[in-house]
């Protein structure tokens, strides 16, 4: 019998959404996993485990037509081996550090040296993190702009997890960014 084209395809009204990878790097316990918790759950969880390895997240965001698929990166230098696949083909990317650990901030410069790399061009926003801790705050606006201006990062953000102080925001400028940049292409 011959194959008859049968009832005509439903056309949903429903615009595609583009699924693009982020990456969320930074060093062991900055408040990775606890901010894109946050941000997927709109709460703050305390006592987070460590992130071995690697960890996904999605999010849809249907005001840019895109869909997140989070790679969560594990900070701990055991798993800096791994970074580099994990950054590859990624879209956009977060590079954390903790604002009361000032060493976080300083190893940024390994972490770029790792991104640029292996995802070079990428949109990538670098975010302050537990900015609650205001009597411990260890690095100055100064020399995050300092950094930021040399590396050339979209711009930066100072957040709390704990808050959720700038948190939709890290990621909807991420999204817009890169909305914008698959919009020029197709
Ligand atoms: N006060 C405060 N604590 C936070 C905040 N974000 C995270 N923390 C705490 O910081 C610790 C580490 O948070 P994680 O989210 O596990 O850190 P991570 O960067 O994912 O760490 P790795 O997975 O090891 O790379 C946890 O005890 C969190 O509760 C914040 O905004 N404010
Ligand atoms: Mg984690």
């Amino acid at each position: 019998m011959k194959c008859s084209s049968g009832s005509p395809i439903l056309e949903l009204n429903v615009e595609p959404l583009r699924i693009v990878k982020v990456f969320v790097a930074g060093e062991g316990g900055v408040g990775k996993t606890t901010m894109i918790k946050r941000y997927t759950t709109g709460t703050f969880i305390p006592n987070t485990m460590l992130t071995v390895g690697v960890e996904f997240h999605i999010s849809k965001v249907p005001k840019h037509r895109i869909t997140l698929q989070i790679w969560d990166l594990g900070g701990e230098d055991r798993f800096r081996f791994i970074l580099p696949a994990y950054i590859r083909g990624a879209s956009g990317g977060l590079l954390v550090f903790d604002l009361t650990r000032f060493q976080t901030f300083k190893n940024l410069g390994e972490w770029m040296e790792i991104i640029q790399k292996n995802a070079p061009n990428t949109p990538l926003v670098i975010v302050g993190a537990k900015a609650d801790l205001e009597d411990k705050i260890a690095v100055q606006e100064d020399v995050i702009k300092e950094f930021c201006d040399k590396y050339q990062v979209l711009c930066y953000f100072t957040a709390s997890a704990k808050t959720g102080q700038a948190v939709e925001d890290i990621f909807m400028k991420l999204a817009e960014v890169i909305a914008n940049r698959l919009d020029k292409i197709l």
